[in-house]
């Protein structure tokens, strides 16, 4: 890979791939919809909002591999998520295709499977079970991404993202959380592995507590190295002032399934 674009680049998991792959590859480009603050002489920016196919292609020329962690990455309106995540992930794609572009890597979500019952240990080929409408532009994500690897040679990495930071920080985290160096090794494997036509994987640390079978990744060579279960006297005294949520607490997803429930919707018991 000569020159990768980060999509996203002011964002929260932006700012630390920007530090974190400085002098993996040659020449790294950012886009944004605006100037990240921070921004260092040596980083090359191009604003960009996806939701303009000339400035989705703009923004991908001449590239040949592309992180896509662009969007909105919480819930939202239905106006704001068919914007920013439906939209612009389809001329993100689409421009990649134009431009022949050879890999993207697409920042998916826990929210694609959210509401699979924490009891549940599921793989990547589980059938979707979005939690929100921003966990339903994920799944749109990955299905465009599927379409675009078979259809037209794209090689594609989705990796569904459970919870980035530095530490987990309650119950539910610490089975989901992934630390940036962790995340960093599975972009890369995205961005580099031979092998690569579609591939989903979970992006989680070891976490014991975990409910992903990340198989598909560890074939391709992942070794997490963070162990979420070193911070778990913290998270667990963080989780212990948190409010009941029956609802979020079953679920994968937690909160973001609470959110908005039907009252009388009953409990998805597997
Ligand atoms: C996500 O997908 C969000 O981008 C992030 O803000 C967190 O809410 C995370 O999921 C999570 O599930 O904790």
């Amino acid at each position: 890979m000569e020159t990768v674009l980060v999509t996203g680049a002011a964002g929260g998991i932006g700012t630390r791939l920007r530090q974190m792959l400085k002098g993996v590859y040659p020449n790294i480009r950012l886009s944004d919809l605006r100037r990240p603050a921070d921004l260092a002489p040596d980083e090359t920016f191009v604003e960009a909002d996806l939701a303009s196919m000339a400035e989705a292609e703009n923004a991908v020329a001449g590239v040949q591999g592309i992180v896509h962690l662009g969007g909105l990455s919480v819930e939202g309106s239905w106006d704001t998520i068919l914007q920013a995540n439906i939209i612009g992930c389809y001329n993100l794609f689409e421009a990649a295709r134009r431009q022949r572009v050879e890999r993207v890597v697409f920042a998916s979500s826990n929210h694609v499977i959210g509401f699979y019952p924490r009891r549940r240990r599921i793989a990547v080929d589980a059938a979707v079970r979005p939690d929100s409408r921003y966990g339903v532009s994920k799944a749109f994500g990955e299905a465009l991404g599927a379409l675009y690897a078979f259809k037209h040679g794209l090689r594609v990495t989705c990796i569904r993202i459970g919870n980035f930071g530095d530490a987990p920080v309650d119950r539910r985290r610490l089975s989901i959380w992934v630390s940036p160096q962790d995340l960093v090794q599975l972009i890369r494997i995205g961005l580099e592995h031979a092998e690569i036509r579609y591939e989903i994987f979970y992006g989680a640390s070891d976490n014991v507590r975990g409910w992903w079978d990340n198989a598909a990744a560890f074939r391709l060579g992942y070794r997490p190295q963070s162990r979420s279960e070193e911070h778990s006297a913290a998270a667990l005294a963080a989780d212990a002032k948190l409010p009941p949520d029956p609802v979020g607490d079953w679920y994968q997803g937690g909160p973001f399934c609470s959110e908005e429930f039907s009252d009388g919707a009953e409990r998805a018991p597997l």
